[in-house]
């Protein structure tokens, strides 16, 4: 069947992106045993509808600069190649480290990459998502999720912006609300018979 449709997943190594897509589908895409491992877009389909799971973005320790430089290259030429189909990005951030590394990055005069992906979908109108992962380690989790938003560019309080930031957590399977942004999605273009493929409990 042909793909007329594509949600991707985009993040760095180690966010929970493949965890969480198998949360919320039920159904898994390659993993590796070491972050970084996947270095090419992985994919699983629903009719015509394409969920694809991206390498890591950004800096990952132990990796050659121009092998990061490559695989970055890669992903921004995937998103925009595919932009025209791309009905979503989910991009998925680990909510418990996040500001830490957006402000050393910030300190040093330096973009950071999750804000660097941000600004990018967005100079390409793709609608994008933030699964704020991981949020069963962050103890006060309205103070983060403020925090969050606001380098982001968000005002908060953050829940102002419950229809852009979905607070999960792959491991204890909590990924209902985003089940419901990515779900509302698919009924802006008319495919709520997909629905059933992303799970609210
Ligand atoms: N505590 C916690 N760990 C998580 C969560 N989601 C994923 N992980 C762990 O984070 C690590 C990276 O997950 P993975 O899905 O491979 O990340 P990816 O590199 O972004 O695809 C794994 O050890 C996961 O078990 C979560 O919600 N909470
Ligand atoms: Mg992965």
């Amino acid at each position: 069947m042909a793909i007329n449709h594509e949600i991707i997943f985009a993040g760095r190594s180690n966010v929970g992106k493949s965890s969480l897509i198998k949360r919320l589908t039920g159904r898994s895409v390659k993993t590796g045993r070491r972050p970084g491992v996947t270095r090419k877009p992985t994919h699983i389909t629903f009719r015509d509808l394409l969920i694809t799971d991206l390498p890591g973005y950004g800096f990952l320790h132990g990796v050659p600069d121009v092998v990061q430089e490559r695989i970055k290259n890669s992903i921004v030429h995937y998103i925009e190649d595919n932009c025209d189909r791309i009905l979503c990005a989910v991009q998925v951030i680990d909510a418990n480290v996040f500001c830490d590394i957006v402000d050393r990055w910030s300190e040093r005069g330096e973009m950071p990459v999750d804000i660097e992906l941000f600004e990018f979908l967005s100079d390409l109108d793709i609608d994008t998502v933030i699964a704020a992962n991981k949020m069963d380690l962050v103890t006060d989790r309205d103070d983060a999720l403020d925090q969050i938003v606001e380098r982001f560019d968000f005002l908060p309080p953050w829940k102002q912006w419950i229809d852009t930031i979905a607070p999960v957590s792959a491991k204890k399977g909590d990924v209902s609300q985003l089940a419901v942004l990515v779900r509302s999605r698919l009924h802006r273009i008319g495919r709520d018979n997909l629905f059933g493929q992303f799970r609210t409990v």
